[in-house]
C-alpha cells in the first residue's frame, strides 16, 4: 500500500505550490489529506487532478497519515507538528520552529540526504528559503574544496513573506504605475504607497535591507538563519558566515551574490565543472553572451541556477557567484516533497 501523505497549510503560498508538484512529480502517495485552518475546512483544492475537500486541523487529522508536510506559521508547527508525530506520522516541517533543535536532522536531499534517517522526535526540518536558494550549489563546492567562508547578500523576492507580500509588491506597483514621477524625490514613495504590508519601507521602485526580525547586535533572524542553517547542512558548526539580507522588488525567486572562500584553490573552470555535474544545478554562466541567471528566467523553475562566477583578483582559494533559486519550490515546496519522498522510499520498502 502506497504511503499516505499529509498537506498541512495546503491553502497559503507555500501549499498552493505543494499541490502543483504533488500534481507533476513521480506519484508515490496512496491517499493525499489536504488540511488547514477550520476557517478553510471543506473548500476544494485540486491535486493529481482531483478535487480533495481542505480538512480542518485537529488531532484525528492525523490519523493513518505516515508523513505529513507542514507549511504553516512557526507557532503552528510548534504546536501541531509533535501531536502528528505522536500520532504516528513524520513530520517534514518548513517552518523555523525545530530546525535548530539538535534532535531534528535539516535536511537538503541533493547535500544530506542521510541525515533524514536520524530522527528522534519523528520530525525532519526544511530550511529557510533564503538557505535553500544557495546551499545546493555550496554544497556541492565544499564537497571538492572544502568550504572554510561564506560573505553572502540576498536579493530575496516579496512572496518570502507570503500572500501579504505579493499583494503588497503589486499593490505597490500599481500606485507607482498611476502616478509618473515617484520615485524622484527623497520619501516620495512612502508618501504614496500607504500600506507598507509586511515590509517595513516601500517595496516598489526601491530596495529594503531587512527581512525577518531584529535579534542581537542589529542582526535580523534571517541573517542569522542563513549562517545558523548552513552551518548545520553542510556539517560545519565552525563555518564563517556573514549574510546581510535585503528584500527587492521581484515576486518570486530570491538570488544571492556569494563569496566564498575555501581550503583550497578553484579555478573558474573547476568550479564549472562541478556544478555542471551537480544533481539540482543549472549552470549558466556565459557573461561574453549575456548569459546569466536572472529571478524572472527562474521563476517556476526547480533547480538553483548559478553564473557570474570568478576567481577572486586577490586569492586563488576565493569565488564570486551569483544564484538564484524559486523561494516557492526549491525554496521550499519542492526541498519538503523531496525530503517526503525520501521517507515514502524508506516506508514502502519495509
Ligand atoms: C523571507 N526567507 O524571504 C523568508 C521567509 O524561516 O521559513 C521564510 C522564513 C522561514 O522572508
Amino acid at each position: 500500500k502506497l504511503p499516505t501523505l499529509a498537506v498541512v497549510g495546503a491553502t497559503g503560498a507555500v501549499g498552493t505550490v505543494m499541490l502543483d508538484i504533488l500534481s507533476t512529480r513521480q506519484n508515490v502517495w496512496g491517499e493525499i489529506r489536504l488540511i488547514a485552518s477550520p476557517r478553510s475546512a471543506g473548500k476544494l483544492l485540486t491535486v493529481r487532478g482531483e478535487q480533495v475537500p481542505v480538512v480542518a486541523l485537529s488531532e484525528e487529522a492525523f490519523d493513518g497519515v505516515d508523513v505529513a508536510m507542514f507549511d504553516v506559521p512557526d507557532e503552528i508547527s510548534a504546536q501541531w507538528g509533535p501531536v502528528a508525530a505522536a500520532r504516528g506520522a513524520v513530520v517534514v516541517d518548513n517552518s523555523g520552529a525545530f530546525r535548530m533543535d539538535p534532535d531534528v536532522p535539516l535536511v537538503v536531499p541533493e547535500v544530506n540526504a542521510a541525515a533524514a534517517r536520524q530522527r528522534p522526535r519523528g520530525i525532519i526540518a526544511n530550511p529557510n528559503c533564503t538557505t535553500l536558494s544557495m546551499i545546493v550549489a555550496m554544497g556541492a563546492l565544499h564537497a571538492e574544496y572544502g568550504l572554510t567562508k561564506l560573505v553572502v547578500a540576498s536579493y530575496q523576492a516579496a512572496s518570502g513573506a507570503g500572500q501579504p507580500g505579493v499583494d503588497t509588491l503589486r499593490d505597490q506597483l500599481a500606485k507607482v504605475a498611476a502616478t509618473p514621477g515617484l520615485g524622484t524625490q527623497p520619501g516620495d514613495l512612502r508618501r504614496a504607497v500607504g500600506d507598507l504590508g509586511p515590509f517595513p519601507a516601500p517595496l516598489a521602485l526601491n530596495v529594503v535591507p531587512w527581512a525577518g526580525s531584529l535579534k542581537q547586535d542589529g542582526w535580523s533572524s534571517e541573517e542569522l538563519k542563513v549562517r545558523n542553517e548552513s552551518r548545520k547542512i553542510l556539517g560545519l558548526p565552525e563555518l564563517k558566515v556573514s549574510a546581510t539580507c535585503v528584500r527587492v522588488p521581484v515576486l518570486t525567486t530570491h538570488s544571492l551574490v556569494v563569496h566564498a572562500t575555501f581550503e583550497r584553490d578553484v579555478t573558474v573552470e573547476q568550479a564549472h565543472g562541478v556544478l555542471r555535474d551537480a544533481p539540482g544545478i543549472v549552470l549558466c554562466d556565459d557573461p561574453a553572451n549575456g548569459e546569466f541567471p536572472t529571478p524572472n528566467d527562474v521563476v517556476g523553475t526547480d533547480p538553483t541556477w548559478v553564473g557570474r562566477i570568478r576567481q577572486s583578483l586577490d586569492e586563488p582559494n576565493e569565488l564570486e557567484l551569483f544564484v538564484c533559486g524559486d523561494n516557492l519550490r526549491k525554496g521550499a515546496a519542492l526541498n519538503t516533497a523531496q525530503i517526503a519522498e525520501l521517507i515514502a522510499a524508506e516506508l514502502t520498502a519495509g
